[in-house]
C-alpha cells in the first residue's frame, strides 16, 4: 500500500497544518479553504449553494437568512450498519459495535478517499466542542468537501478563527470527510452529492480520529456531533474520567427562584428537544425551564465533589416533522430565522411545512423528493427524518449559563425510552448502582432517525447504544465507578411517556405536561415529595403528582400509566439476560445482583403492590 496519511495509528506531528497538507494530498481537491466562521463567510458559501441548486432560500419575509435542502434519497439518516468502531481489538469495540481490524479499513478507506475530492474545494474547519477555554471542551478539525456541512458545522460548533487561535499546538481530534463523489471535468455537480455505493463511518478510538465516506446528512457528516462528541469523546471520558453523554440539559427555576439542573438521555426522536424546550403547563405559573442543550451533554466531576455538565453544541439539529407550535412553541421561535431545513417541504409562498405542524396541510407543496404535492396524495410532504439546523441562541428558554465555561451543576439523571407497554410513566431508582443498571436496561421503539426497521424494541442502555465508542461493559463499569467517584451522586429517575392503552391511545398527553413529571422529580431531589416502594423503585402516588386541570385525563388512565405487570416484567428482566450474554464477562456484576433483586421483587404477590397505591402514609 502507498505510503499515506491512513497507515499511521499515530499521528506523530500534533500540528494541524501537516495534517491537512497529508489529508489534501490524500483526496486532492482542486482548493483548500480555511474556514474563519464569519458571517461573510457563511453568506458566501450561501450563495454558492444556492447557484448550484443545494440550497433554496425561503421567503426572507417569512423565514429571513433561511434555506431548504433536499437531500437524495438514499441519504436521509444516520447509517448504524455502516458506522464502525476501529479499535485495535474487537474486545475494545464489543459486540454491539461494528467492528473491523483497523489495518484493514485503513486500507478501504485509502482506496476510497484517494482521489475523492477531485473538482471539489476542501474546507478545513477548526471548532471547539463547548465553550472556549472551558476545562470541560475539546477541539477539533473537520476537513470536508461539503460546503452544505460547512454551514451546518458552522451553526452546530464555535466553528472558525476563535476555535483555531484556542488550539495553538494543542490536541485536536481529526475528521476526515467526504460526499464521496469526486467531479469529473465537464460534468454538472449534483444538488445532493453522495455515494450510492459506499458509505463507511469510520472511527479509530485509539488515534481519536474519525473519517467519513459518502454521506452528506446529519450525524454521518456533521462529524462533531455523534462521531466525535459521542463516540470518540466517550473513549476519552473512560480515560480521563468524566461522561460524554446522549443528553439534554435543563434547568428548573421554581417562583422562589430555586434552581436544580438535569439531565436526561433519550434515544433519537423520542423527545429530547421538547422536554428541553419545554413551556410548563399553567398550574405551574411562575416556573421556569430554560434549555442548555438538547443533545448531547460532557459532565465532568467539579472539585466541590458535584458533577458539572456543558452542551458541546451551539446548535439544534432537530426532527421537523411533529415540530409545531403547540408541541414546541420554542422550538418553532428558534427556527424563526438563520435556519437550514432539510428534507422539509416547500410551500408555495416560498416557507416550509412538514406533517404536524399544522391540523390543516396546505393545499399545495413542492415535497422533500422535489414533486408537486397535495393532501390527498397519499405521501408524505417531508420525510419522517427531515431536520432543522438552528442556531440554539435564538432559543427563547436558552438558560443564562448555556455557555459558562465551568457547566451547570447536575443533580439528576433521567433515562427515558420509547415503550407503548410495560413500562410506567415514572419512577425513580433505589441508589446509583441500581440507577445504572435501570438505564443500561432500557428498551425503545426505533425510529426513522436511523435507517432500517423503525417500531422495534430494541435494548438501548443510556440512549447511547449507536454512540458508545466502546464495549458496553466496560461503559457501564465506567458509570459504576463515576459514581463512586463523588460523595453524593445525582439521582436517578426512569420516565416513559409513551406508555398506550390497549385500544393503541397514548395515556399520557406528554409535551408541556411532562412538567408535571418533572415537577415531582425535582421534588424528589430536594427531599420534599413522597414515593412509594414498587418492585421497580420508587413510584409517586397520584396525589404526589399535580394532575389538576388534566382535560379527559382519568384516575383509571394514571393507574394504567403506573400499572406494573409482574409478568411483563419478568421477560424485562430476561431480555437483561440477552444482555448479559452479549457482553459476557463484562457486565457488572451489580447489574446480575439487581437483576436478582428485581426479580425477587416482583415474584411477591402483586396485590400489595396494587393496593399500596391506595394506602395512606
Ligand atoms: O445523529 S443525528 O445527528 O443524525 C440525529 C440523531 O440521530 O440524533
Ligand atoms: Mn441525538
Amino acid at each position: 500500500m502507498r505510503a499515506g496519511i491512513l497507515p499511521e495509528l499515530k499521528r506523530e506531528d500534533p500540528r494541524l497544518e501537516p495534517w491537512v497538507e497529508q489529508v489534501a494530498r490524500l483526496c486532492r481537491p482542486d482548493a483548500v479553504v480555511w474556514c474563519d466562521g464569519s458571517p461573510q463567510e457563511y453568506d458566501r458559501l450561501c450563495q454558492l449553494l444556492v447557484r448550484n441548486g443545494t440550497l433554496r432560500p425561503l421567503n426572507p419575509e417569512l423565514r429571513p437568512n433561511s434555506h431548504l435542502a433536499l437531500s437524495d434519497p438514499s441519504d436521509v439518516a444516520r447509517v448504524e450498519n455502516r458506522t464502525f468502531i476501529c479499535s485495535r481489538t474487537r474486545e475494545d469495540a464489543g459486540p454491539t459495535n461494528n467492528w473491523v481490524d483497523p489495518i484493514a479499513m485503513k486500507q478501504t478507506l485509502h482506496g476510497l478517499f484517494d482521489g475523492c475530492m477531485r473538482g471539489r474545494t476542501m474546507y478545513v474547519l477548526p471548532f471547539s466542542m463547548g465553550p472556549i477555554h472551558s476545562p470541560i471542551a475539546h477541539i477539533g478539525v473537520q476537513v470536508t468537501d461539503s460546503p452544505y456541512v460547512v454551514l451546518s458545522m458552522r451553526i452546530m460548533t464555535r466553528m472558525g478563527r476563535e476555535a483555531l487561535e484556542a488550539l495553538g499546538e494543542r490536541f485536536f481530534v481529526p475528521c476526515v470527510h467526504s460526499v464521496g463523489m469526486p467531479l469529473r471535468p465537464g460534468q454538472p455537480d449534483v444538488p445532493w452529492p453522495c455515494s450510492r455505493e459506499h458509505k463507511y463511518i469510520v472511527h479509530f478510538p485509539e488515534e481519536r480520529a474519525v473519517w467519513s465516506f459518502g454521506s452528506g446528512y446529519g450525524g454521518n457528516a456533521l462529524l462533531g456531533k455523534k462521531c466525535f462528541a459521542l463516540r470518540i469523546a466517550s473513549c476519552m471520558a473512560r480515560d480521563q474520567g468524566w461522561l460524554a453523554e446522549h443528553m439534554l440539559i435543563l434547568g428548573v427555576e421554581s417562583p422562589q427562584g430555586e434552581k436544580t439542573y438535569v439531565a436526561a438521555a433519550f434515544p433519537s426522536a423520542c423527545g429530547k428537544t421538547n422536554f428541553a424546550m419545554m413551556l410548563p403547563p399553567r398550574q405551574f405559573a411562575g416556573w421556569k425551564i430554560t434549555t442548555v442543550g438538547d443533545d448531547i451533554a460532557w459532565i465532568k466531576p467539579g472539585a466541590d465533589g458535584r458533577f458539572y455538565a456543558i452542551n458541546p453544541e451551539t446548535g439544534s439539529f432537530g426532527v421537523a416533522p411533529g415540530t409545531s407550535f403547540g408541541s414546541n412553541p420554542s422550538a418553532m421561535e428558534m427556527i424563526r430565522k438563520n435556519t437550514i431545513f432539510t428534507n422539509v417541504a416547500l410551500t408555495d409562498d416560498g416557507d416550509v411545512w412538514w406533517e404536524g405542524m399544522t391540523d390543516t396541510p396546505p393545499r399545495h407543496l413542492i415535497d422533500w423528493t422535489g414533486q408537486e404535492w397535495t393532501p390527498d396524495c397519499g405521501r408524505k410532504a417531508a420525510h419522517p427524518n427531515a431536520r432543522y439546523t438552528a442556531p440554539l441562541a435564538q432559543c427563547p428558554t436558552l438558560d443564562p449559563e448555556w455557555e459558562n465555561p465551568a457547566g451547570v451543576p447536575i443533580s439528576a439523571f433521567i433515562f427515558g425510552g420509547r415503550r407503548s407497554t410495560t413500562v410506567p410513566l415514572v419512577f425513580q431508582a433505589f441508589n446509583w448502582s441500581h440507577g445504572v443498571y435501570l438505564a443500561a436496561t432500557i428498551g425503545s421503539e426505533t425510529t426513522t432517525a436511523a435507517t432500517g426497521t423503525v417500531g422495534e424494541v430494541r435494548r438501548d442502555p443510556m440512549a447511547m447504544l449507536p454512540f458508545c465508542g466502546y464495549h458496553m461493559g466496560d461503559y457501564f463499569n465506567h458509570w459504576l465507578d463515576m459514581g463512586r467517584q463523588i460523595p453524593n451522586p445525582p439521582r436517578i429517575f426512569r420516565v416513559n411517556w409513551f406508555r398506550k392503552d390497549p385500544s393503541g391511545r397514548y395515556l399520557w398527553p406528554g409535551f408541556r405536561e411532562n412538567m408535571r413529571v418533572l415537577k415531582w422529580i425535582i421534588d424528589r431531589i430536594h427531599g420534599r415529595a413522597y414515593a412509594i416502594e414498587s418492585p421497580l423503585g420508587w413510584m409517586p402516588r397520584r396525589e404526589d403528582i399535580n394532575l389538576q386541570d388534566m382535560d379527559g385525563f382519568t384516575h383509571e388512565d394514571f393507574h394504567q400509566l403506573m400499572e406494573i405487570d409482574c409478568e411483563s416484567w419478568i421477560r424485562e428482566a430476561l431480555a437483561d439476560e440477552e444482555l448479559a450474554l452479549k457482553l459476557y464477562g463484562k457486565m457488572p456484576k451489580e447489574f446480575l445482583l439487581d437483576r436478582q433483586l428485581l426479580i425477587s421483587r416482583l415474584w411477591r404477590s402483586p396485590d400489595p403492590w396494587k393496593l399500596a397505591y391506595q394506602l395512606p402514609y
